[in-house]
């Protein structure tokens, strides 16, 4: 029996790898109850080069030509054919000119040969079983169309469907919930329950070709529908006396695009276009199915020879009860939307700010001379918004006006500085009036550039671990991360960078022109290699109370993305027995505990205090650098800081694979570039440090070369460079 799966292509090589992958994974041999000869699925892969069409041209991106294009599809067919010999024949078919996924999918239909067609989206990838479950089914009652489950979820094929991963947070949506009725079909519940969900979706099922090239009334995809052909298409099969049974073990893997900028979903199109297009499409439907009334019949065959097994259903009522529920369904959403949205207004003062700001706020001019600091979302006073602030305040005085976000108001901050609260109504004020906007992490989504200010992003660190666009599967709290990143870039006027590498790195992963970046170094490290940098250091020792004959350890990791109580609150479990390191090091160390920022959990140091310091909370980590003679992080870019002060780093990374190959991946490769040995273990670390003269040895010249190529633009002017490109240069004069 062959099977023409019609797989429409138009962007993401990475989604058709992982669509083919999964196909070549598949099971089309095993034959069961010796009902199933042979399956012979042959991939109908019809194509448009959409990023050739692109006119938007993204930094450090670049988009194909039809040649190009063509190459590489025919490249990654050749590649995984050696692979996976065993892979179904895939036959390419490149179109020229605009298409849409309908008149893609309509070429297929055309060019079909086998008896069933397969409906299969290339950015989709299915289980080894799905076809062949559907297929056994088709087999055994000649139906015409078998059903299969879907499942949406947001990761890639080897996690979703090989590496089985389970995070606390399972982000996979309920499917369908089938209940399995395939050989016993009494009612047409089943397709009732799809239209009563609006689920018109053409995938994951096993069409019979002649049931969609019917003499009487060929079914095609309507070519002027852009973004919801599927409607239609499966409103008129539904309408038809069809033999459908369904199979819910079969289950097609539906794959939520998290890059709704470079690789949109048709559904993640823009919102207006797609609301026009889809009410259209239901006009349409409707309008379809009203004219068709007349030939309703509301008898129930019984499809002759299979009695027992299927029915032969007709739905015409049900279909036009169906469009006619979206429309009321919609209504009432739209209603509960803005019930929402009025209880929100009063639930969380934060709207209520917004609007004041939008009808009052940002009616007042800006103050060109206000600047705003923002470390950390207010939580500390530090990081290079801090030595921006300093460097500005020595030499730039009253010329400014000074405001600093610090939830804590009795932080402690020379100068002449407001404080206020991130967030509160007097974050709102100034963030509208202030004429200079300085901030190391994301602004809120909604936050609303005034045209005449200049917004800051200082960042907070070179870039390890991969970020925005280089990531493929988002893991964290918030799976709207790209997208947003987008958008709050895009009101960054000018971005630091701390050395040619995150320049390169970030104009691609943040999609941000380089131009704009300023690659002046990090005024954060400014005090590694301040003269006073010692007499400071004292000072921080003799604040956080650590004896003096001791040497200092900073253990400072970084946060698990998957690991999370809710947004912007990560969990953190200490992977060391305090008690044993002071057993083995408390002779000559104390070890300074730092989580990172995000981290909601509190280390228990109860019953170490004169061995363990909590210094979570302490402002500024740059002061916990010059204090330490030994690091000791993860995945954390702090170790491209502290490798300034040429001092000894060790990387405690207990979960390595994870990381690396699930979680993020990272830019440099840490086993062979990084300045320091990986370890694995608590017994490891203790060791390293015992014999911390052997490592620094061992590791000199990597530590050189690291320097050379990470550290090379720090010298303890980088504020100094900042505030002059930016405050008094041509942006800041005009204004
Ligand atoms: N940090 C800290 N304490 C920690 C970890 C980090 O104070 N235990 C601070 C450091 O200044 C560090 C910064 O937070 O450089 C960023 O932390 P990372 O662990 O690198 O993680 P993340 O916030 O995800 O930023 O380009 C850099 C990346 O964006 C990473």
């Amino acid at each position: 029996m062959q099977i023409d799966i019609v797989m429409p292509f138009y962007r993401g090589i990475h989604f058709l790898k992982d669509a083919l992958v999964s196909l070549a994974k598949s099971d089309f041999k095993t034959s069961v109850e010796g009902l199933l000869e042979d399956l012979r699925p042959v991939v109908l892969l019809v194509m448009d080069n959409s990023d050739g069409k692109e006119v938007k041209s993204f930094p450090g991106h670049k988009s194909y030509s039809d040649e190009e294009f063509r190459k590489i599809v025919e490249e990654l067919i050749y590649d995984l054919r050696q692979q996976y010999p065993e892979m179904p024949y895939v036959k390419p078919v490149f179109t020229k000119g605009e298409q849409t996924v309908a008149s893609l999918r309509n070429i297929g239909i055309n060019m079909s040969e086998g008896e069933y067609i397969y409906f299969f989206d290339s950015d989709d990838y299915v289980r080894p079983d799905t076809i062949k479950k559907l297929a056994m089914k088709a087999v055994r009652v000649n139906a015409d169309i078998v059903f299969g489950d879907i499942k949406t979820t947001y990761y890639k094929y080897s996690e979703a469907c090989e590496e089985n991963i389970s995070s606390p947070q399972d982000l996979r949506k309920d499917s369908l919930n089938l209940t399995d009725n395939s050989l016993n079909l009494r009612d047409n519940s089943f397709i009732r329950k799809r239209l009563a969900q609006h689920d018109f979706s053409v995938l994951n099922a096993l069409i019979k070709r002649e049931f969609i090239h019917r003499k009487d009334n060929e079914v095609f995809f309507d070519e002027n529908v852009k973004l919801y052909p599927d409607v239609g298409f499966m409103l008129k099969l539904f309408s038809q006396n069809a033999c459908i049974i369904t199979d819910s073990s079969s289950v097609y893997m539906k794959r939520i695009h998290n890059d709704a900028i470079m690789f949109p979903a048709l559904s993640q199109l823009k919102v207006s276009a797609r609301g026009n297009e889809r009410q259209a499409e239901y006009d349409k439907a409707l309008a379809w199915a009203a004219d068709n009334k007349t030939v309703y019949e509301d008898n129930i065959e019984v499809n002759p020879g299979h009695e027992n097994l299927c029915r032969v259903i007709s739905l015409k009522d049900d279909v036009a009860t169906a469009v006619r529920d979206i429309y009321r369904q919609e209504k009432t959403a739209y209603r509960k939307k803005c019930i929402t949205r009025i209880g929100n207004f009063f639930k969380h003062p934060t709207f209520l700010y917004r609007m004041i700001e939008k009808f009052i706020f940002s009616k007042l001019p800006v103050k060109k001379n206000w600047v705003l600091f923002e470390s950390f979302l207010g939580k500390n006073y530090s990081d290079s918004c801090k030595y921006i602030y300093e460097y500005l305040l020595c030499n730039k005085g009253d010329a400014y006006r000074y405001i600093w976000v610090v939830n804590d108001k009795n932080t402690s901050i020379p100068g002449n500085v407001t404080k206020v609260k991130y967030l509160s109504l007097r974050w709102f004020y100034y963030s509208s009036r202030c004429g200079y906007y300085v901030n190391n992490m994301r602004q809120p989504v909604w936050y609303r550039k005034r045209k005449e200010a200049v917004f800051i992003e200082t960042w907070h660190g070179t870039p390890l671990k991969k970020l925005v666009f280089d990531m493929d599967d988002i893991h964290a709290a918030t799976q709207s991360y790209k997208m947003d990143m987008y958008g709050q870039s895009r009101k960054w006027d000018y971005l630091i960078s701390d050395n040619s590498f995150s320049t390169e790195t970030f104009e691609r992963c943040f999609l941000y022109p380089k131009e704009k970046i300023i690659e002046t170094g990090y005024p954060r490290n400014d005090i590694l290699y301040a003269d006073d940098r010692e007499e400071r250091a004292a000072a921080v020792k003799k604040k956080l109370g650590i004896p003096l004959d001791k040497r200092v350890i900073l253990y400072a990791p970084t946060w698990r993305d998957d690991e999370y109580y809710g947004p912007g609150q990560y969990q953190f479990a200490l992977r060391f027995d305090l008690k044993h390191l002071k057993e083995e090091l408390g002779d000559e160390y104390v070890i300074l505990l730092r989580t990172h920022y995000f981290i909601a959990d509190a280390i228990d140091t109860r019953g170490l205090e004169d061995f363990a310091y909590n210094v979570s909370r302490y402002d500024d980590i740059a002061e916990l650098y010059i204090v330490s003679d030994i690091c000791i992080t993860d995945y954390s870019s702090v170790f491209f800081d502290y490798a300034n002060l040429l001092r000894p780093i060790l990387f405690y990374v207990y979960d390595f694979d994870k990381y690396k190959d699930t979680l993020r991946g990272f830019y440099i490769s840490m086993e062979n570039e990084v300045p320091g040995p990986l370890l694995y273990t608590e017994d490891e670390v203790i060791e390293a440090v015992k014999y911390i003269d052997n490592i620094v040895e061992e590791y000199s010249d990597r530590y050189t070369a690291f320097c050379k190529r990470f550290c090379n633009v720090s010298d303890g002017n980088a504020s100094k460079r900042v505030v002059e490109q930016v405050f008094d240069g041509s942006k800041g004069e005009e204004k």
